[in-house]
This record gives C-alpha cells, sequence and structure tokens, in this order.
C-alpha cells in the first residue's frame, strides 16, 4: 500500500497514525505541496492523504481510509457516531492551530524554494499574510489554549472521553500535533503527555521521511 501525504497536514497524520496503530505496514511518498499533476492523476483532485492499495483501488478521504482497513474496527468507530462535538471542537481548533503553525511548517525540510511558495501564496489568499499572522500569534493563542483547557483537559480520561484509545484520538492528536513546530509553544504536562503516549500507540514519527 502507499500512501500519498503531506507532513504538516492534519488529515494525513490520521492516516499515518491509524496506520502505525494498527500496524499496517506502507510506502510513504511524501508530495512536494506544488506537485498538481500527482493528485490529479491519481484521483482527479488535488487533495492529499490519497492511499493506492496496489489492486486498483485508491482512496482519499482520511476517515474513509482509515475505516477501509480498520476491518476489526480496533478504533471504535461507533464513538464517532455518537460524538458530534469532535467535529465542533476540530473547527475551532483549525483556526488557531492553522494561522500559528502554517508561516512556520513552510521552514520544514518538507518545503522546497517552489513549494513554499506554492503554499504561502495559497494560503495567504484564505488567511492574510503571514506576517500578520504572526503579528496576531497571542490572540491565536489565548483561543488555542482557551480551547485546550476548557474541551480538551477536562475529557482525557487516560484517552478523549473514554478509558480507551480510539479514532477521537487520532483526529485530536493529529489537529494537535502541529503546535509541537511552533516556536516556544508548550503544551501543558497532561496534553503533552496524551500526545506522547499517543506518539507510542500509533508508532507516529512527524518528520521520520527526511532524517533516514
Ligand atoms: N476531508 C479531507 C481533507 C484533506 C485536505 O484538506 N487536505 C489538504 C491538506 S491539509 C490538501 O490536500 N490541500 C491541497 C491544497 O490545498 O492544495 C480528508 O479528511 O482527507
Amino acid at each position: 500500500m502507499k500512501l500519498y501525504h503531506y507532513v504538516h497536514c492534519p488529515y494525513c497524520i490520521r492516516v499515518r497514525m491509524g496506520l502505525g496503530a494498527l500496524k499496517l505496514s506502507y510506502e510513504s511518498i511524501v508530495l512536494a505541496y506544488d506537485d498538481e499533476s500527482t493528485p490529479n492523476r491519481l484521483t482527479g483532485k488535488k487533495m492529499l492523504p490519497i492511499v493506492d492499495y496496489g489492486n486498483g483501488k485508491i482512496q482519499n478521504e482520511s476517515l474513509d481510509i482509515l475505516k477501509s482497513v480498520d476491518t476489526q474496527d480496533t478504533l471504535s468507530w461507533g464513538l464517532l457516531g455518537q460524538n458530534t462535538e469532535i467535529e465542533t471542537l476540530l473547527t475551532l481548533l483549525s483556526d488557531p492551530v492553522h494561522s500559528l503553525c502554517m508561516p512556520y511548517w513552510v521552514w520544514t525540510p518538507e518545503f522546497n524554494p517552489q513549494s513554499r511558495k506554492y503554499f504561502q501564496t495559497k494560503k495567504e489568499l484564505k488567511r492574510g499574510s503571514f506576517k500578520n499572522l504572526i503579528k496576531n500569534k497571542e490572540m491565536h493563542l489565548a483561543k488555542l489554549e482557551s480551547l485546550i483547557n476548557l474541551e480538551i483537559e477536562p475529557h482525557l480520561i487516560a484517552f478523549y472521553k473514554s478509558p480507551k484509545f480510539t479514532i477521537l484520538d487520532i483526529m485530536l492528536a493529529a489537529q494537535l500535533w502541529g503546535m509541537y513546530v511552533f516556536p516556544e509553544f508548550q503544551f501543558s504536562e497532561k496534553v503533552h503527555q496524551y500526545l506522547q503516549n499517543i506518539k507510542i500507540i500509533t508508532q507516529f514519527d512527524y518528520h521520520q521521511d527526511f532524517w533516514q
């Protein structure tokens, strides 16, 4: 199985974490962000993650991919149906996390000068200049910390709303992970321990493809 992904992308991280938790091996292919032709050829749209199962089946949509490979319901999919708040929480987190991380993600080894320019131009159209995002970092950090304190920490009973690791943890951890790239940001001890536990369960290593 081949996974086409971007290192920074939370939806791609979901799939990497899920495959790791399910102990499924795969070939990791990190695409340059400005490569439009590969995803278009595979699925007709420029959107990652994409999994090519090698038998003619090619799939995108992170949750659809994980549902297909989790044949034993190891990730407890029923919880996702019962828990509509997770989608609301992820939407609320997405704004501060993306606003803070995008200006730094572009300087990680995933990007080259061309893909960096492509990413920055595309994202600035939606969010305003990276310079302004960082000028306003205190506002974004305050939003994020309030969500972490009020909506995440109180619900960590070992895992998010569950004593057992589930798909909800993959969704939440994948969204939060980017903050490890933001300079000087520190998760609270409890959230950091939670994320580090998930790192072990999912055998996740953010930049592993670049340091081999
Ligand atoms: N609903 C999709 C969302 C995937 C998605 O939004 N991927 C983004 C990266 S985070 C993407 O490929 N964007 C391409 C672009 O904007 O050029 C999923 O869950 O897989």
